[in-house]
């Protein structure tokens, strides 16, 4: 490597001075973001700035990196986005201390423009106000503050270097490694305190979990039927037929669980209506609401999947809000909005058939959990969530689909996602190893709206065999099946499963991916027989 000519003496020293320049540019970005949490703490958790940075960080990352990421990270892609998030911080915040310490205005200039980024986050989230703004200008200003003691302590100022604009060092304070790694350390151990104490505050602020815990649910109007017996399959290991909430499977974007003050809550009918309507949750509790067992399907479930689950929800029909608010002739859909910004496009006239499309406020006699939805979600049988499930909801605009688009919709997938027939085999797992003799086989199949007339199995590619099936509670429920193979040889099998709805036949055996409106195709399982 050859020495520039120009500054023959500075090159060794420059590029220490810039590390700590870089670091001080790290430690400013955190002091913003540990400032304006703690700030935040005392407005509504869509002040704090985290949150509203990884939302935004989630709706700019592209769909490739974002489909790597979940197939790379499964359930862990939040864990993984928030790494990313933070190495990307860090890069931008090491550049704008470097710029700090060659030229102080621009150095200031770049954290100012990264606190303006994270204020047009903060301000443009569902839901937020220009107020919510407050915490993150408070903690810019405090970063503004700690890059300019750390950049002053850089000691490669002993170098007699200027160090281009920034701000002069009294001479008698010459900066040393030590001074500069004192502030550091006071700076981290500050502002993880400042973090640590938003986060205790908030949690200490929040009322909803409380009320939440006190909260009695009212009596349904108009009960669950009461469930038949034989619901659940004979074979040992088959999923239980009712999904406890602990186990219900969760999907959603929400970086940071929305947390809902239900005292606050208000639901908006809104759009294409004759009359607007408002109904908080006082007047939800008290109007005649519904129990139903209702199955829920995720699009994206893979065959043999368990992203499905099955409660017991409780709830007015959307269609009487419906009614109060009077759609016009022309409007086609409902655009359901989260407090968090999620949202889905559910066709109108689905809201308003017979079918028990919910606004639920319970599941399996509780209120819902927070991970679900608390306060109040939709429910709606026959569509797969995305389109239809909206939880934390807030708003229902009654609009058109040529006019407005949904969450997913506008990343890939289907407008509309009526839930496919599936047959999923549970009993054997996956490559288990059977002892020798007859095979006991089982599993779940489903078709929300439609029913489960029948499910077929076929072993090692053989003819399709009926097999048993188990009780149906209702058409918007999954139902249960066994069979019992002839004795089967040693060695390696396979069982595969179909199923049958009353309207549209057998389960197609036409593999589809689950982008973009669910997964087709018979499921293919493994096992062997010792
Ligand atoms: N607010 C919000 N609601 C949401 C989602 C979301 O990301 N945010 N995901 C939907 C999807 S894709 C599904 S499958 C269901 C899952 O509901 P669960 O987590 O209660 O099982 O919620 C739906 N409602
Ligand atoms: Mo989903």
């Amino acid at each position: 490597m050859t020495a520039s000519p120009k500054y023959p003496s500075r090159r060794p020293r420059n590029l220490p001075a810039l590390l700590y320049a870089a670091l001080a540019g790290i430690l400013a970005a955190g002091t913003v973001l540990a400032a304006a949490e703690l700030a935040g703490s005392f407005f509504t958790a869509r002040a704090r700035p985290l949150i509203a940075l990884g939302s935004a960080f989630i709706d700019f990352t592209p769909l490739w990196l974002k489909n790597f990421a979940v197939e790379t990270f499964g359930t862990n892609d939040k864990a993984a986005l928030f790494a990313g998030m933070a190495l990307t911080i860090a890069v931008l915040a090491a550049c704008a201390g470097i710029l700090a310490h060659r030229r102080w205005g621009l150095g200031v200039a770049a954290v100012l423009i990264m606190g303006a980024v994270i204020v047009a986050c903060v301000v443009t989230r569902a839901g937020a106000s220009p107020v919510d703004a407050i915490p993150t200008v408070l903690g810019t200003a405090v970063g503004i503050g700690v890059l300019r003691g750390l950049i002053r302590r850089t000691p490669a100022a002993e170098s007699g270097e200027s160090g281009g604009g920034r701000p002069p060092a009294p001479l008698r304070n010459r900066p040393t490694r030590r001074g500069f790694f004192t502030a550091a350390g006071l700076t981290v151990i500050a502002g993880t305190a400042a973090a640590a104490g938003g986060r205790a505050i908030a949690a200490a602020r929040n009322t909803t979990a409380s009320f939440r815990a006190a909260l009695k649910l009212p009596a349904a109007a108009d009960p669950a039927r009461a469930l038949p017996a034989g619901l659940q399959s004979p074979v040992a290991g088959v999923t239980p037929w009712l999904t406890s909430n602990a186990d219900f499977y969760r999907i959603d974007t929400a970086l940071s669980l929305p947390e809902i003050d239900a005292e606050t809550w208000e639901l908006r009918i809104h759009g294409m209506v004759e009359e607007e309507v408002r109904i908080n949750f006082a007047e939800l509790l008290d109007s005649p609401l519904v129990e139903r067992h209702l199955t829920l399907t995720c699009v994206s479930n893979p065959l043999g999947g368990d992203l499905a689950g099955t409660a017991k929800w409780l709830g007015l029909p959307v269609r009487e809000l419906l009614a109060r608010a009077r759609p016009a002739a022309d409007a086609d859909m409902v655009l359901s909005t989260s407090v968090d910004g999620f949202s889905a496009s559910t066709p109108l006239e689905v809201l308003q058939d017979d079918r028990d499309a919910l606004l639920a406020v319970g599941m399996n006699g509780e209120p819902l959990p927070p991970v679900h939805g608390y306060p109040v979600r939709m429910v709606v049988p026959g569509l797969y969530g995305f389109v239809s499930a909206t939880k934390w909801i807030v708003d229902m605009e009654v609009t058109r689909f040529d006019a407005q688009t949904a969450y997913w919709t506008d990343r890939g997938w289907a407008q509309k996602a009526p839930v496919k027939t599936m047959a999923r085999v549970e009993v054997p797992a996956s490559f288990a190893r059977v002892p020798a003799g007859p095979v006991d086989v089982g599993g779940t199949a489903w078709s929300q709206q439609r029913g489960i007339t029948g499910v077929e199995v076929s072993i090692d590619n053989g003819d399709w065999q009926p097999a048993v099936l188990a009780a149906e509670a209702s058409v918007d429920t999954w139902r249960q099946w066994s069979f019992r193979t002839d004795d089967l040889s040693s060695g390696n099998h396979t069982v595969r499963a179909r199923a049958t709805d009353p309207q549209d036949g057998v389960q197609t055996g036409a593999r589809a991916d689950t982008v973009p409106d669910g997964a087709s195709g018979w499921q293919s399982v493994q096992f062997m027989v010792e």
